[in-house]
């Protein structure tokens, strides 16, 4: 990887089918695995109440900050098809999930297509996206100012609790690392 072409990416990360914390062990080795993105730092697992469609299991959410050459459509493919490879199939619109990978915050970039918004058009509202983002944005003083700004203003923290830490390097699910 070139790091003079590379950028930080945040992005969000889910679970609420069958073992919700190797989906989200499993997605990490498989982002890093890539020749082109790895995996810098990751936040805690919460465990979290459902949003939107509330008649479905807890969700685990996390964050993860990735710096990648990909660009942002290319970063949103290559999240797609590691979504795809653990079974994420979609029925209804907001319902369970083996495994979700959002693009949340681009460093220094902005995107506004038909298939792609950059930064996230509804993070400000989601606690278990902002929480789990404050546990990683402390080096971008701008987003992470944000950040505290929109927790401190949410009436609670959602249904948001932290369920267990995330080791990285070192989350793989085999012990071969
Ligand atoms: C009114 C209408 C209020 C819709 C909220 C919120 C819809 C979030 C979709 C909404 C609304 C979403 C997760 C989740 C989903 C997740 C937790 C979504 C997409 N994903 N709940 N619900 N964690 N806790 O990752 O984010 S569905
Ligand atoms: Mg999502
Ligand atoms: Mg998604």
């Amino acid at each position: 990887m070139n790091i003079m072409t590379a950028s930080d990416v945040y992005i969000g990360m889910g679970s609420n089918i069958g073992d919700r914390l190797a989906y989200l062990k499993h997605a990490l080795a498989d982002i890093h695995n890539h020749a082109h993105c790895e995996v810098i730092r990751c936040s805690a697992v919460y465990e979290t109440a459902p949003v939107g469609y509330v008649d479905q299991p807890a969700f685990l959410n996390m964050a993860a900050l990735l710096r990648t050459e990909l660009r942002p459509v290319e970063l949103l493919h290559m999240l797609m098809a590691v979504e795809r490879k653990h079974s994420r199939v979609r029925h209804e619109r907001w319902g369970p999930r083996t495994l979700d990978l959002d693009i949340l915050y681009w460093s220094g970039e902005e995107v506004s297509t038909r298939e792609l918004i950059i930064p996230h058009p509804r993070m400000a509202e989601r606690a278990f996206v902002l929480i789990p983002l404050l546990d990683i944005a402390d080096h971008e003083p701008s987003f992470y100012a944000w950040l505290r700004k929109r927790i401190e203003t949410m009436d609670d923290e959602g249904g948001v609790e932290l369920w267990t830490h995330m080791h990285w390097p070192g989350a793989s699910v085999h012990s071969a690392n």
